[in-house]
């Protein structure tokens, strides 16, 4: 009896050590993992979602990163608390989307005391001492507004023009650069009167609540200029539900920011006029910003992605259903 329970336990030996040597070797590709933390604005709109995905796909485990992902949901102070975590699980990186531009300074010292590399995504921070990050990539948001405020000036040059302004987060800087665009043209047309700027928080809900207000206090206007695709859908509604029309057969003209898929499919139905392009896509461009600090390359202080706008015009089926987005 003796010797068969020997037996058994000799010939379970090489199944222990194939299943250690595994767990070894699994420890040894998770030590070589870069680990990242990530904190994203929120889920506020298809744009973010979008986003989202492509830093979840890029940041993966194949590709050689253990991500750790906060969903600041719109809270800046989120971000603090997250960020204040990656320090203190020593990661070795972090990435932010700041929500808004200003009260950085604190947090971004932290990092930067305890030696993390920190690079910034989508928007901007406005800090003095640019020694607090190493590195932005995003959009240009002001040339965004500017190439929208050409295509009005097109279409109406110096006619009188009621505008509508759906603006989002305050103090981000998607938001402050479209809108300050849209000033700047204001001034130089003096026949465009900006009837109101609302602030719609990026979002459809509160898109579509200042719209509805604005229409039930008898607020009027020939052009929505909406700093972003989910507040356009939620004005949309409103109208519906007032019955105003718009895009190219209606009364009121629609220019709105990001081009997300749902967005193009209402230009091609030619509800909306202008999408002004905005890109989420910036995933595989933080990823090659960290493999190039750990090649101990010089980072780009800003890089700013390629974007176009399409219009009801220009869009096309084989456009819409080429794009990841
Ligand atoms: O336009 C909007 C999102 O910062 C570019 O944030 C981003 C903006 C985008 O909520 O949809």
């Amino acid at each position: 009896m003796r010797r068969k329970i020997i037996i058994f336990l000799l010939c379970l030996l090489p199944l222990c050590c194939f299943a250690g040597c595994n767990r070894a070797k699994e420890e040894e590709t998770d030590e070589k993992l870069i680990v990242v933390g990530f904190s994203q604005v929120g889920s506020e709109s298809d744009w973010r979602l979008a986003n989202t995905a492509s830093m979840v796909s890029a940041l993966s485990e194949e590709n050689g990163y253990h991500l750790l992902f906060d969903n600041a949901k719109q809270r800046q102070e989120n971000q603090y608390l997250a960020i204040r975590n990656f320090i203190q699980q020593d990661v070795d990186y972090i990435v932010i989307a700041p929500i808004s531009e200003t009260g950085w300074e604190s947090v971004l010292a932290e990092a930067r005391a305890a030696g993390i590399p920190v690079i910034l995504v989508d928007r901007q921070v406005n800090v003095e001492d640019q020694s607090l990050y190493r590195s932005w990539v995003g959009s240009d948001f002001y040339r965004e507004g500017t190439e929208a405020t050409a295509w009005i000036d097109r279409q109406f040059a110096d006619r009188p023009l009621r505008i509508l302004h759906l603006q989002g987060t305050e103090g981000a800087t998607a938001s402050l650069m479209r809108s300050k665009a849209l000033y700047d043209a204001a001034e130089t047309h003096p026949s465009w009167q900006i009837e109101a700027s609302l602030k719609g928080d990026f979002t459809e809900a509160k898109g579509y609540e200042v719209t509805r207000d604005f229409l039930s206090e008898g607020g009027k206007f020939d052009l929505l200029y909406s700093e972003n695709d989910n507040m356009t859908f939620g004005a949309m509604q409103a109208m519906d539900e007032a019955g105003i029309t718009y895009g190219e057969e209606g009364t009121v003209k629609i220019v709105s920011f990001d081009c997300v898929k749902n967005a193009l499919e209402e230009c091609l139905k030619g509800k909306i006029d202008l999408c002004v392009e905005c890109n989420p896509l910036h995933g595989p461009r933080v990823d090659a910003l960290i493999k190039a600090c750990e090649a101990g390359e010089e980072l780009p202080r800003l890089s700013y992605v390629e974007e176009i706008a399409f219009s009801s015009d220009t869009i096309t089926r084989e456009l819409i259903d080429s794009r990841g987005y």
